[in-house]
């Protein structure tokens, strides 16, 4: 296998690293140890059309081309490369698509994802979007927050974590025959987080569908965290007591951890994380502190301060 190494701020791409590029070497060496068409329903359409825009979330900047958003992606599911949209729209079937709620609950609920949707409040947000790779972006999504999902579920008083997964099917996510990875791609939140009014899961994009390369049928979005923690195309979430370990965080726990929020001054090992590069365009503009959102979630880490909240 060809391993690149390249470093964070010199790349040809934009600016982009690739959170693969050290992980593949790591992957590498256990390898050898052995270690281990989105179709859009008219119903779906009209869901995310119908949707108001809920003005409590403001962007101080323009909104990202949809051109862009679209077609510059991370779901290693469908490959490493940023270039996916058209493979993952090729391949990613979602209906029917069911998502299953289990774990520490009453009763675990396995539901349609058009029955959901109809189910739940739906609005339309304007979020920023900060990868661990140092790019950007601003989207209009359309969905239900979280909390809603969870007050559907009824989860038991002992659940501290919401874990979230991808869909595990290796004939639609070519990605998933990579068996080094630690597939499927699992996130988590802290039940405190899920619950925040910020967290959200979106199912659709500038007021459609969400495409499939940016995680259809249905996504998190949880916008003061780095963009790694918002798992695409999920098919199972689990209430625990256990806190998971993350995609990213088995493949380098030197680098991703389980908080990922988002900090100016932490710098990531390999790149500084002082500023980013909206997609679109030729300038970076500073970091802020959990990117732009720190009125709204710093009181979930006051009582947290030794942890490691930003990575
Ligand atoms: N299942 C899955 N979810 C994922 C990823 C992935 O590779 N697989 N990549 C993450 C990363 S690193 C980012 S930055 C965002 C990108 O979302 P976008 O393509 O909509 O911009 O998705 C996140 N969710
Ligand atoms: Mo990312």
């Amino acid at each position: 296998m060809l391993i690149k190494r390249r470093r964070g701020w010199e790349l040809p791409e934009s600016s982009a690293t690739p959170e693969s590029v050290y992980l593949n070497r790591r992957a590498v060496l256990a390898g050898m140890g052995i270690a281990g068409i989105g179709l859009s329903l008219p119903s779906l359409a009209l869901a995310q059309a119908g949707a108001a825009r809920n003005d409590r979330y403001k962007l101080d900047r323009p909104i990202t081309p949809e051109k862009l958003s679209t077609t510059y992606n991370n779901f290693y599911e469908f490959g490493d490369s940023k270039n996916i949209w058209s493979t993952a729209k090729d391949r990613l079937k979602t209906r029917p698509w069911t998502i299953k709620i289990e774990g520490m609950v009453d009763k675990p609920i396995e539901i349609g994802i058009d029955d959901l949707i109809a189910k739940m409040p739906m609005e339309e947000r304007l979020y920023r979007h900060r990868c661990v790779e140092a790019w950007s972006m601003n989207v209009p999504y359309t969905g239900f927050a979280l909390s809603a999902l969870i007050d559907m579920a009824k989860p038991q008083s002992g659940a501290k974590y919401l874990i979230m997964q991808t869909l595990a099917d290796p004939r639609m996510f070519p990605g998933q025959r990579e068996f080094y990875y630690p597939w499927p791609y699992t996130e988590g939140l802290t039940m405190a987080e899920a619950r925040h009014e910020l967290s959200f899961i979106a199912t659709g994009l500038y007021g459609k569908p969400l495409p499939a390369a940016n995680g259809a049928p249905l996504r998190l979005a949880t916008p003061w965290k780095y963009g790694f923690k918002h798992v695409k195309s999920i098919s199972r979430l689990e209430f625990s007591d256990k806190r998971p370990q993350t995609f990213w965080e088995k493949l380098g726990p030197d680098e991703y951890g389980f908080w990922a929020n988002v900090n100016p001054q932490v710098a990531h090992p390999r790149w500084s994380q002082a500023t980013e590069k909206p997609l679109g365009s030729d300038e970076r503009i500073p970091t802020q502190l959990y990117n732009g959102y720190a009125e709204f979630v710093a009181p979930l880490y006051a009582d947290l301060k030794n942890e490691k909240l930003f990575m």
